[in-house]
């Protein structure tokens, strides 16, 4: 396969190119850097540091491990650079993961979610356009989001919901009710994209994933310089890559509210692995599919519970706070979401077991020394935060 990895400096796309490559696909990858920025805006810094995309490639392709990967530079909001690289490559496969990736991020003020929402929704739209042109066969794979769903009190379908209403039915999109002006973003790429395959009859995969934690993939453990970002801070870091470095530093688990709130989780190996069957899976020509990309769904507190048990296990006392709630969100609610279409395809997923918490945990007890602990505690409040920092 011809694959084109957008976003491909990221805590995901790096890992994926690599996977891809080590299968023998030509892949290329491109990205902005604009996350790296927006981690300096913040004063972040991932766990360990990441060598330039530049430094990654160039060490891939002298490892003989498998195909090379190609880059180019640029941003999707500039419809040029867009059109230009679809026409260069010609790819068979999109893999879009190329948008600003944090809630939080994203509700920072006003500032913060226009950009969001206009990275992420022009950017889409401009890939959308510069396929219909260049390589409108091409199979999307977009990622998309379990939080495009929000909590409903009805279950979760994969994508479609078949309706009836005053004696009609009709198949419609599952209704949305995001919880961040992130999550929205989704949403109307989502939109975005159906209405491409409807009318222009583009083929498009949304794989709609949940909270993805973990550090290491079988590529990027081959050498140091092929690491992904791991972050554990309160803009960037998912809820348990940041139990496990609160864990290893000894300060409380900062679980927010009650911890009632239950999410889909997998990890980062299985998002290569359903990214790689949506990819050898394509949709129909005209077909706009959506997986619900996760393999177990935990409480956060529950998750906490885990986080404890396994500190235990390493001779770590880890204990739990119940802060405030930064966040507007429903902290007891049902959540039933279906999760067929990717293990149907042949997914086997790595669950969270105590031997895979363990592994985490002692790896991430190796860099202690680097945390940075002032970048823990959330700072975001989703309802009247503070107007006088820079991002507001
Ligand atoms: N949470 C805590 N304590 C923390 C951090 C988070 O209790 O220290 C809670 C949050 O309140 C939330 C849940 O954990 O209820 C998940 O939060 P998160 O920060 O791990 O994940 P979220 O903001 O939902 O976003 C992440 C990714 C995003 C992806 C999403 C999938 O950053 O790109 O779309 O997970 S999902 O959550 O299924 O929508």
């Amino acid at each position: 396969m011809k694959i084109l990895i957008l976003g491909g400096d990221g805590y995901l796309g790096w890992p994926t190119a690599m996977h891809f490559a080590a299968a023998g696909d030509e892949v290329w990858v491109a990205d902005n850097f604009a996350k790296r920025k927006w981690e300096l805006e913040d004063g972040i810094e991932p766990l360990l540091p990441i060598p330039t995309l530049h430094r990654r490639v160039q060490r891939w392709n002298g490892m003989n491990a498998g195909a090379p990967v190609r880059m180019k530079v640029g941003d999707l909001t500039n419809h040029r650079f867009v059109y230009n690289l679809l026409r260069e490559v010609g790819p068979e496969v999109i893999v879009h993961y190329g948008e600003q990736p944090s809630a939080p991020y994203s509700m920072q003020g006003r500032t913060a979610a226009v950009m969001t929402q206009q990275n992420n929704v022009v950017g889409n739209l401009n890939l959308l356009f510069a396929m219909q042109r260049h390589c409108p066969d091409a199979h999307l794979v977009k990622l998309g989001t379990m939080g495009e769903y929000g909590t409903p009190n009805i279950d979760i379908e994969e994508g479609w919901l078949d309706v009836e209403h005053n004696g009609r039915t009709d198949r419609v999109l599952f209704p949305k009710k995001a919880g961040s002006f992130y999550h929205l973003s989704k949403v109307h790429d989502s939109h975005n994209i159906e209405f491409a395959c409807r009318v222009w009859g583009m083929r498009a995969t949304d794989l709609n994933q949940g909270v993805v934690y973990g550090i290491d993939t079988d590529q990027t453990m081959l050498h140091p310089e092929l690491r992904t970002s791991f972050h554990y801070d309160h803009v960037f870091g998912t809820v348990l890559n940041r139990f496990l470095v609160q864990a290893c530093i000894g300060v409380p688990l900062t679980v927010y509210g009650r911890g009632g709130q239950t999410r889909g989780f997998l990890n980062i190996r299985d998002t290569l692995a359903c990214v790689d069957l949506a990819a050898r899976n394509p949709a129909e020509s005209g077909e706009f599919r959506i997986f619900n990309q996760f393999t177990e769904q935990f409480s956060i507190g529950r998750l906490a519970e885990m986080v404890v048990a396994a500190g235990t296990r390493a001779g770590l006392a880890v204990t739990v706070a119940h802060l405030d709630n930064p966040r507007v969100e429903a902290e007891e609610h049902y959540f039933n979401a279906k999760h067929t279409k990717l293990p149907d395809l042949g997914l086997q997923p790595t669950l969270l077991t105590d031997a895979v918490i363990d592994q985490m945990l002692a790896t991430v007890r190796e860099q202690v020394d680097r945390v940075d602990p002032d970048i823990i505690a959330p700072q975001i409040r989703w309802a009247g935060g503070d107007i006088s920092a820079p991002n507001r």
